[in-house]
């Protein structure tokens, strides 16, 4: 389990505890006698049953929202068409293979040897189509699939000293078959 998995945990877990203390301490609300007490304990009723609603289509909407989270589970080969092995250093990186296909998802296994660096890629109309960090020591799972083929420049987006600007190389994107 990453950190990021253990913190969604129990961010998660933390969540569904405060929502049952709402929902508890709206159920305990006390049933006093009379009339006017009678009609406060409906409206107290109704309010729960609001609440209840709205909880539901927070989850709902959340579930909704996030299903499709667009980071791939890290710490572990996605399994993707192909893959590339994505290096930084100062100042330069490396690639390999340095031609993919479109229209099939390509992992990138992006590391780095020093220090950190930014792993984006950009279109050849100059777009930034997707990034992640390069970090020593570790390996982040970038997974993205080309739709347009060309040639593709990577850019370290994460100033690592005097070679950071022109710390760039480039890859090619082949024309799927058919295309
Ligand atoms: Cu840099």
């Amino acid at each position: 389990m990453t950190n990021q998995d253990v913190i969604l945990t129990v961010w998660l877990v933390g969540a569904a505890l405060i929502t049952l203390g709402f929902i508890f301490v709206i159920m305990q609300v006390g049933k006093p006698a009379g009339d006017a007490a009678a009609r406060m304990h409906a409206s107290h009723t109704w309010q729960a049953r609001l609440f209840a609603l709205m909880a539901v289509a927070f989850i709902v909407g959340t579930w909704a929202t996030l299903r499709h989270f667009p980071i791939p589970a890290q710490g572990r080969a996605l399994g993707a068409p192909q893959t590339v092995q994505a290096v930084g250093r100062m100042w330069s990186w490396e690639l390999k293979p340095d031609k993919v296909n479109a229209a099939s998802a390509v992992e990138f296994r992006v590391t780095s040897d020093d220090v950190n660096h930014g792993f984006a890629i950009y279109a050849p109309s100059g777009r930034i189509v997707t990034q992640t960090q390069a970090m020593p020591g570790y390996t982040n799972h970038l997974l993205y699939t080309f739709d347009e083929p060309g040639i593709y420049t990577v850019q370290c987006i994460e100033y690592c000293g005097v070679g950071h600007g022109p710390m760039t190389a480039t890859f090619e994107v082949l024309a799927a078959k058919g295309q």
